[in-house]
């Protein structure tokens, strides 16, 4: 069976973006995988996170895991920042990977923008921890968005990197699992942009927390143009907005473009946009209501965060630790 790592940041209320582009096909990987989510509280603060926000938001997000289908106990579902062989691996993957395979990365351009001189270190080193969280594992399947695509051949490159300054085969080749139709979700205020948890404008995102009255009036709001549906796929060319809520139905309903378009095309948005927010009420609904009954029990939650730690502890640590004696590091 292979392992799969996967991981999602605890930097606000996951979103319908983390839900389609991955917390959804997580849940489906777990009948045939062994799988180690994480949440991944160390890049959190690759970006400033008040403290007490961070803890509360770590305990969120793994109660929105468990609710949306995550099994805690035939997998593992744990805090990075609590197993230190990320943190360890990721030191010796920064005097392996070279600053022109970083400088490459878009993630880093597209997150510090304008003002790179004033982005963190940690920013800019993100990816090498990502190679650690997968490497220290020895896994070998990773599913992510397409976005995360770069990061994965720079953790191959470190790996065999290492492999070769150091004459062994230890870390293996991973491989991306870029899964589900509506692989990227867009703002609901701007389609050409990501939908993103830490997006200042709330109205940008469905939280998967959100009421039912909260979703309706978010997507009646999302941006569209004056124009019907169109007819045809080809039709929603230079649409942005209409081909993400379109897609956004679509990866719901179980269906493609194409039939969404067939029941609404040639109609105004108004009905579209009623049936929309009608079907993300049924679907998330139940998950929003699921994770509150967790978090009742903050220390319950947390016991399960523990637990997690200390089986994850137990494959990463003698993974790392060979790490470190092939570098050359002595315990006496
Ligand atoms: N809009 C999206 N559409 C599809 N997939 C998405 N993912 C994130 N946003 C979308 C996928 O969710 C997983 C976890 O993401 P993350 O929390 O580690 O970081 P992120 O990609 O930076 O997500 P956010 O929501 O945009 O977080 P912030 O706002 O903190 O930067 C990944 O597999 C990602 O591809």
């Amino acid at each position: 069976m292979q392992r799969i790592f996967s991981g999602i940041q605890p930097s606000g209320i996951p979103t319908l973006g983390n839900y389609l582009g991955a917390i959804r096909n997580w849940v489906g990987l777990q009948g045939d995988h062994e799988c180690l989510w994480c949440v991944v509280d160390l890049h959190a603060i690759t970006v400033f996170q008040e403290p007490e926000a961070l803890r509360t938001q770590t305990r969120e997000m793994a109660a929105v895991l468990l609710a949306c289908g995550i099994d805690a106990r035939r997998h593992i579902l744990f805090a990075q920042s609590s197993v230190r062989a990320h943190a360890q691996l990721a030191w010796i993957f920064n005097c392996i990977a070279r600053l022109g395979w970083l400088n490459r990365m878009t993630q880093f351009k597209d997150k510090a923008g304008k003002d790179r001189e004033n982005a963190s270190a940690g920013l800019y080193v993100y990816p090498n921890l990502m190679a650690a969280d997968i490497h220290a594992y020895h896994a070998t399947r990773v599913p992510v968005g397409d976005d995360q695509k770069q990061h994965l051949e720079l953790a191959n490159d470190i790996a065999q990197k290492f492999n070769h300054d150091y004459g062994v085969d230890f870390f293996p080749a991973i491989e991306p699992l870029i899964l589900g139709p509506a692989a990227r979700v867009m703002s609901l205020r701007d389609g050409t942009r990501k939908m993103s948890k830490s997006d200042p404008s709330d109205q940008s995102r469905i939280n998967l927390n959100d009421d039912a009255d909260t979703i309706a009036l978010k997507i009646r709001r999302a941006k569209t143009d004056p124009e019907p549906l169109p007819e045809h796929v080809g039709g929603l060319d230079g649409r942005a907005e209409a081909r993400n809520l379109v897609g956004i139905y679509a990866a719901l309903a179980g269906t493609d473009h194409a039939a969404v378009l067939g029941t609404f095309g040639g109609k105004g948005f108004g009905p579209f946009k009623e049936a929309l927010a009608a079907l993300l009420i049924d679907k998330l609904a139940p998950i929003a209501a699921e994770a509150r009954r967790y978090l009742a029990d903050p220390a319950g939650v947390d016991a399960i965060l523990r637990d997690g730690a200390s089986r994850a502890a137990a494959i990463a640590d003698p993974i790392v630790a060979e790490a470190e004696r092939l570098v050359g590091f002595l315990r006496p």
